[in-house]
């Protein structure tokens, strides 16, 4: 493999006064509750409102305000998001079967009663992200759906936001922002319920945050800056693999984007193409800061070897624009999710084609696909055990018990050995 663009060397962060800044904050919140989250509202979020919690006729008067085109467009997207994580939920089965006589062991799907959804303010207000996470959330059959944002100018959330929640599901809605909001989540702070799980983006202060309530709580994903990955041969079109890169680059000065390809001259003309369309990109301080940094283009002698080093990046989103796409299909493993085709764009994934948004990051695409149903639902186990099979299996459990040491364990083991004895009863 050869560059024809490497990122530049990054140089390693400390982040101890990060980890414990918000370390301090978690604490503050714990012990301090509501006069520490609204402490830190009106320090970070400029709070200047009394609840937390948004009214109904905030929401009504939001609901009024929207032209229909952005409604319907919103309706579309959250049903193709809808749809598909119900055709997933469908996909995981409960069961119960016998492994071996009189041995009943079967399997539940329950879904976490309190779902905490937190959309992150920002340089762009992300409406879909509402739809990825309470949709989603709801679909799987969550109980209570709360969901936060920061708000806009120390009072209100950005309505079409605000809208997006409340059509997604929400059964709260809460005006908070950053540490604060997944804080307040998790301790169930200013009148909310202490929610199970925590979910979604948000800056390097949230994403801790979230890192150090995990165990406490559940989380998503460890979401970090955005990243696309291209991989693209003579046939695709360089000025769309050039605006697909750039469309990622915009979310932030941090967010890689990379090409791989086996064609030299392609390379170069998306190099090109990358340039001129620099020039007019309104967003282009960002992106370009971005390309500069972090892009990266990359030539390979085959299909294999782009495929190797994809996996090696096991970037977030994948775009695959080659003659061989159903070959990529079937052999790439690592990735978030992957865009087949260049009919197909990660914008499209990103507000509404039906897949989740919210996907893995920094290579974590190695051990997990990003959020769905499945986040929402827990896989459970039961067991049920006939007298005489309780009896026949007591003597193997209780050797085991035994191997280990563990002689209470092994009691429980020998008194149903006795208990369901040939010719005894139960009782
Ligand atoms: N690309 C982001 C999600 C997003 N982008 C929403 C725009 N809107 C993370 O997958
Ligand atoms: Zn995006």
């Amino acid at each position: 493999m050869k560059y024809l663009k490497r990122a530049e060397p990054q140089s390693r962060q400390n982040n101890d006064d990060l980890v414990q800044h918000v370390r301090k904050m978690l604490v503050d919140i714990e012990s301090n509750r509501d006069a520490a989250v609204r402490h830190y509202a009106e320090t970070y979020d400029r709070w200047q409102g009394g609840e937390f919690l948004v009214s109904g006729d905030e929401i009504e008067a939001v609901r009024k305000s929207l032209s229909p085109v952005f409604k319907d467009d919103f309706a579309f997207a959250k049903k193709q998001v809808v749809d598909f994580a119900k055709r997933q939920r469908d996909t995981l089965a409960e069961f119960e079967d016998e492994f071996g006589d009189g041995i009943v062991l079967g399997q539940k799907i329950i879904p976490v009663e309190n779902a905490g959804c937190y959309i992150p303010g920002g340089k762009y207000p992300l409406i879909s992200a509402a739809i990825m996470s309470v949709a989603t959330a709801k679909a799987a059959g969550v109980d209570y759906v709360l969901g936060a944002a920061p708000p806009r100018d120390g009072k209100s959330i950005y309505p079409h936001t605000l809208y997006a929640l409340a059509e997604s599901g929400a059964d709260e809605i809460y005006a908070i922002g950053g540490v604060q909001a997944f804080a307040s989540m998790a301790y169930g702070c200013v009148g909310m319920r202490p929610v199970d799980i925590i979910t979604g983006p948000g800056n390097a202060y949230v994403a801790e945050a979230k890192r150090q309530l995990f165990g406490m709580v559940g989380i998503d994903l460890p979401a970090g800056p955005t990243e696309i990955l291209v991989i693209a041969d003579d046939s695709a079109d360089p000025a769309l693999v050039a605006a697909d890169l750039l469309g990622q680059a915009e979310h932030g000065p941090d967010s890689p984007a990379w090409l791989i390809t086996q064609s030299t001259s392609f390379g170069e003309a998306v190099a090109a193409e990358i340039e001129t369309q620099l020039v007019t990109l309104p967003t282009r301080q960002v992106a370009r800061a971005s390309w500069d940094r972090w892009g990266e283009i990359m030539v390979v002698d085959s299909d294999d070897e782009a495929i190797a080093v994809s996996d090696r990046y096991a970037p977030e989103h994948l775009e695959v624009q080659t003659a061989r796409n159903d070959y990529y299909l079937a052999n790439l493993r690592n990735y978030g999710s992957l865009f087949l085709g260049e009919e197909s764009t990660v914008a499209y994934g990103d507000k509404g084609v039906g897949t989740n948004h919210t996907l893995p990051t920094g290579r974590a695409a190695r051990y997990t696909g990003g959020l769905w149903v499945g986040k929402f639902l827990k896989t459970v186990t039961y067991q049920r055990l006939t007298p005489a099979a309780s009896r026949q299996i007591a003597p193997a459990m209780g050797r085991l018990c035994r191997a280990e040491g563990m002689l209470a364990h092994e009691i429980t083991a020998d008194v149903r050995a006795e208990r369901y004895a040939e010719g005894q009863t139960a009782g």
